[in-house]
Order: structure tokens, then C-alpha cells, then sequence
């Protein structure tokens, strides 16, 4: 029961790190002895030091026979810092109790291995679900190196995110948008179709205290962003990616002076090839990514399977019209059967809007 107890102590810790750490996972430790909390620490920045040694580095007084409880597995590889089964060993620390086992290819069990050898015992499989729940985006870039997805959009309670005029400031309250901007500080990128640039000229940044701003990705086959739009204008101060198939110089090169960075792609189906864009933002570090329309680019989103997540929210308003958007549009499918699967649903109130988040099957 106590070990249950400052774990979940180290995951919220763990959590302070949300937004600064990506694409490295968050990581809560605490140490313990004679039943007192003598140290803790957590993985604050990206690059920086780890949680382990941080707790270490905290501790008044001799850390010898002390407990420690961490998150993730410690490691065991020199990456930007050394080993944190090196400091853990010359602390004298006589036992180690681990949340999630760390499916990192340097580490996974390895971290465990070293401890053990050293004569320190280890305990697995503590509050093990929650620490993965912590980490999954973690857990999903490091195994796939792809991003994780979420698909986000507000509608109405009759299912629309505009009028008929195409009106949608704002469909949700405050707590809700809120939210949302919250999230934009967690993912490492956000991304929306060139048509959400014409037709909204959004900034897509977090406009809340002490928040990060995700690096845009505008989805743009023909290279049809205007230039004076406000993301080209800010692309200096926020990296901006446009992903393309078009090789027409004449557009290329202002949109290159403005600061863009290009990602050339082949198309598939018409537009810029989806799956190949994962790859090449999770080889540029883009761990997570926060997809916010519009309604064609979510459909081949979820048509070509990068959508890991849905977070659906929905105001109390109605704006009926036979013609008002949706949140899926393109194509859609026929029958039934072919219908994207949804599943572990998970229910938030703000105020009088809902939150309702699924993951999708197979992705
Ligand atoms: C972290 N913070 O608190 C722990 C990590 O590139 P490095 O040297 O920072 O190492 C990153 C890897 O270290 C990471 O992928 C994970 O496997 C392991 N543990 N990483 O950034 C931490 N404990
Ligand atoms: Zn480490």
C-alpha cells in the first residue's frame, strides 16, 4: 500500500515535466527511508537530467539503504547524460521500486539486470498501468517512430462545427477552450489543412501562461497558403512545417524567405501522402501531434490510419443546417462495417460542454 503511495506521489510529480520534455518521456521519482521522504525529483527538459538523478541530488543526508521510487525504469545507457544505474549504485540505495519498465531498446530490462547484479533489490509492477497511461505517447514514438495523433474538434450537440455561413467563434465555452490550449502546449506539433488557413487565418499557438508552442504542420498539396497569412508571418518565431507535392519554385521560394520549412512529399490519392509525412516528423523528433481539422484532412487522417486518439468536444448549443461542416467530411464511407472503431471512453465535464475522448482501434 505504501509503495502504491508514493508512486502515485511520483507520477504527479512526473507530470511538472508535461510539454518540456518531448519526445523524452515524464519521469517522477521520490526516495525514501525509515518510512521519510528524503529526496525527489523529475525529468523538467528535454536533454536535461533525468528524474533519478535529480531525487539523488535533492536528498539531505546519506542516501545509503534508502528506496527509491521511479516512474519509469532507470536507465542504463550514456545517452545526453550517463547512466542512472551508475548513480543509483555509488548512492548505496538498497532497493528500487519501478513503475513501468522502459520499452526504450537501450534499456527495456536492461536498467533492471545492472541493478540487480549490483545487489539492490528491485520491485516491478507498481501503479504499472498508470505509469504507462503516463507515458503513452512515450511508449507509442519510441517502439513506432512515428507521432502519437490525436484528432480534435468542438461541435455542436447537433454535430457541427460552423453555421451555415461557416461561423464558429465559438462553438465551446471557456473551460473548454481552455483545455485546448492546454493541449497545444503538450504536443510537440499541431496540424490543419491549408483550407482552415484561408478560411480561419489561425496562429495555432497556446495562448495560456508558462506554455510552449507547438511547431505548425499545414497540410498543403498545392501550395495554396497565402502568404500574408498570419502563420507564414510568424513562421521566424514558430516553426512552421508545410507539407507538399507541389515543385513550383515561384511559390516555394517566399514561402522558404518567411522562415517555412518544406517537407516535399509524393501524393496519394490526390493529396499529400499521409503516412510518409508520420515519418519524416518522427524522424525531425515530433513525438505527438495534435490534428485540428479541418473535417477533409481529419477523413484521410483516419482513412490512412495515423489517428491514435479522438477528443470530441461538444457544447451545449445547436446550429442545425443541412449544409453546416462536420467534423469528418471527405468522402466517408458506405457501409456500416467500415466504420472506424473507437474504444476506452473517457468522460470530462467543462462547465456546460463535454469532453469525450476514445482511442481508435488499431491505431
Ligand atoms: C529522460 N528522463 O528522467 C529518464 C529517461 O537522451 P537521454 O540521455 O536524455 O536519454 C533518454 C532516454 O533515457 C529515454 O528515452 C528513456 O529511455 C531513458 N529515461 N529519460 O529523458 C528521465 N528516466
Ligand atoms: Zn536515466
Amino acid at each position: 500500500m505504501t509503495d502504491e503511495i508514493f508512486m502515485q506521489m511520483a507520477i504527479d510529480l512526473a507530470q511538472k515535466g508535461c510539454g518540456w520534455v518531448n519526445p523524452n518521456p515524464m519521469v517522477g521519482a521520490f526516495i525514501v527511508k525509515n518510512g521519510k521522504i528524503i529526496g525527489r525529483g523529475y525529468h523538467q527538459k528535454y536533454g536535461e537530467l533525468h528524474a533519478e538523478r535529480h531525487a539523488i541530488a535533492d536528498c539531505r543526508g546519506s542516501t545509503r539503504g534508502a528506496t527509491l521510487y521511479v516512474t519509469l525504469e532507470p536507465c542504463c545507457h550514456h545517452g545526453k547524460t550517463p547512466p542512472c544505474t551508475d548513480a543509483i549504485i555509488a548512492s548505496g540505495i538498497a532497493k528500487v521500486v519501478i513503475g513501468s519498465i522502459d520499452p526504450n531498446a537501450l534499456v527495456a530490462g536492461k536498467g533492471i539486470e545492472i541493478l540487480k547484479n549490483h545487489g539492490i533489490e528491485v520491485v516491478t509492477g507498481v501503479l504499472t498501468e498508470q505509469c504507462e497511461k503516463l507515458n503513452e505517447v512515450f511508449f507509442h514514438y519510441i517502439t513506432k517512430k512515428t507521432p502519437f495523433v490525436v484528432l480534435k474538434y468542438a461541435m455542436t450537440l447537433d454535430g457541427k462545427i460552423a453555421t451555415r455561413i461557416g461561423k464558429s467563434k465559438w462553438i465551446t465555452g471557456e473551460s473548454a477552450r481552455e483545455k485546448v490550449h492546454l493541449s497545444r502546449h503538450r504536443h510537440a506539433g499541431i496540424m490543419v489543412g491549408v483550407n482552415t488557413v484561408i478560411a480561419d487565418d489561425p496562429l495555432l499557438t497556446s495562448r495560456l501562461p508558462d506554455t510552449k508552442n507547438p511547431s505548425r504542420i499545414i497540410c498543403d498539396t498545392h501550395l495554396r497558403i497565402p502568404i500574408d497569412s498570419k502563420i507564414v508571418k510568424t513562421a521566424r518565431e514558430i516553426e512552421t512545417y508545410i507539407a507538399t507535392s507541389c515543385d513550383d519554385q515561384e511559390k516555394i521560394e517566399p514561402l522558404l524567405a518567411a522562415g517555412c520549412i518544406l517537407l516535399q512529399l509524393p501524393k496519394k490519392n490526390g493529396s499529400v501522402n499521409l503516412n510518409e509525412l508520420m515519418q519524416r516528423l518522427g524522424e525531425k523528433q515530433l513525438d505527438s501531434i495534435l490534428l485540428e481539422g479541418g473535417s477533409t484532412l481529419n477523413f484521410s487522417a483516419l482513412e490512412n490510419g495515423i489517428v491514435n486518439r479522438v477528443q470530441a468536444y461538444i457544447a451545449s448549443k445547436l446550429f442545425g443546417g443541412e449544409t453546416a461542416k462536420t467534423p469528418v467530411g471527405g468522402k466517408g464511407i458506405s457501409e456500416v462495417n467500415q466504420a472506424f472503431r473507437l474504444k476506452n471512453r473517457e468522460i470530462t465535464i467543462l462547465d456546460d460542454d463535454i469532453l469525450i475522448e476514445y482511442d481508435v482501434m488499431g491505431g
